[in-house]
This record gives C-alpha cells, sequence and structure tokens, in this order.
C-alpha cells in the first residue's frame, strides 16, 4: 500500500473528462486501496483518481463519522448517476484538493448510483445526506469539475489565487 499525493487546484488533470475503466485488473485493485489508504490518512471521506494523477473514472469514499464505528469503505468504478431528487441540500464543502477552503454548494438531497464493484459485478444503490453529497463531489471530479466551479467567478478566483500562492510557497520549501 502506498500513499499516493494530493494534486493542488489550479492542475490540468484535475480539469479534464476521465476515461472509463476497462477491466478491474489487480491494478485497479491496488490503486483503490492506495486511495482509500491516502483518503483515510488525509483525512478525508471521498477522494477520486484525478486527485491523485490518475485520469480514469473511479473513486473511494466512506462517510461513516461516529468515532468508533465500522468503516464503510466502497469503490465505485464507472459510477452513473441513474436518479436525483427533486429535494436539495446545502452544505459548506471542502476539497483535499483545495485546502482550507470551504463554500456552501446545493445539490440534490439524494441520489442514485450504478457503478461497477471490484468484484466486476454492477451494483447500485440510493445515497442520502453526507453520503450523497460525496458521492456527486466525487463524480464530479471524473468530468472535471470542482465544487469552486459552482461559485460565482469572483469567489473562484479568489480561492484559485490562494491555492496559487499555497503552492508556490510549498515548492519553495
Ligand atoms: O474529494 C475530496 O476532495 C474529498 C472531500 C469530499 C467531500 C465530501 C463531502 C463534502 C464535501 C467534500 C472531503 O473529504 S472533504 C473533508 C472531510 O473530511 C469531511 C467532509 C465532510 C464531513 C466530514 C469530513
Ligand atoms: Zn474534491
Amino acid at each position: 500500500m502506498t500513499l499516493r499525493p494530493i494534486l493542488i487546484h489550479p492542475d490540468p488533470r484535475l480539469k479534464k473528462v476521465c476515461a472509463p475503466v476497462e477491466a478491474v485488473t489487480p491494478e485497479i485493485g491496488a490503486l483503490a486501496e492506495d486511495m482509500l489508504q491516502t483518503m483515510y490518512d488525509a483525512p478525508g471521506v471521498g477522494l477520486a483518481a484525478p486527485q491523485v494523477g490518475v485520469l480514469q473514472r473511479l473513486f473511494v469514499m466512506d462517510c461513516v463519522k461516529e468515532e468508533g464505528a465500522a468503516r464503510r469503505p466502497m469503490v465505485l468504478i464507472n459510477p452513473e448517476i441513474t436518479w436525483t431528487s427533486e429535494e436539495t441540500n446545502t452544505y459548506e464543502e471542502g476539497c483535499l484538493s483545495i485546502p482550507d477552503q470551504y463554500a456552501e454548494v446545493t445539490r440534490p438531497k439524494r441520489v442514485r448510483m450504478a457503478w461497477t464493484g471490484l468484484d466486476g459485478k454492477r451494483h447500485e444503490e440510493e445515497f442520502d445526506d453526507l453520503w450523497a453529497i460525496c458521492a456527486q463531489h466525487e463524480f464530479d471530479h471524473l468530468n472535471g469539475k470542482l465544487f469552486i466551479d459552482y461559485l460565482g467567478p469572483m469567489k473562484r478566483q479568489m480561492i484559485t489565487r490562494r491555492m496559487e500562492k499555497l503552492k508556490r510557497e510549498r515548492a519553495r520549501g
């Protein structure tokens, strides 16, 4: 298992539409395991492959937050949104690729997603609350969309400038 570095916005790889996973190979299994460990280590509740520089359609998530509760690591390969609720939910989102920046985003409160699991089988499930927010946030990553793309141009530019500064500082060491 390897912790993978998480790309920081702005990075052209975070703006790409990712390619479908052709087959669930041992390499995809190893990538998913690395992504889960990277997500828990961050810590975060989700992580999409492009955030670690892999432009393929998969993400991981585990939105169990209760102290002491069992983990529920999920790996969603080639996910599709099959249904969204009319009811919406507004949540102050963050992103591991945009550290320490938060903004309110409104999304459908519940979604159904279909995906291929590491078992190679197709699965379908309805997500609610934080699970639904996270699943939609990660799905957006696979289409090169970040939560700041839901904001007005002024706020988006302000956050982007902060991230450019952060990256310059990190590069200087
Ligand atoms: O994709 C990412 O950058 C991970 C991101 C996903 C996310 C889930 C839900 C809302 C917004 C963004 C995070 O993991 S944010 C950090 C986090 O750890 C967290 C978010 C909400 C509740 C508890 C923790
Ligand atoms: Zn994110």
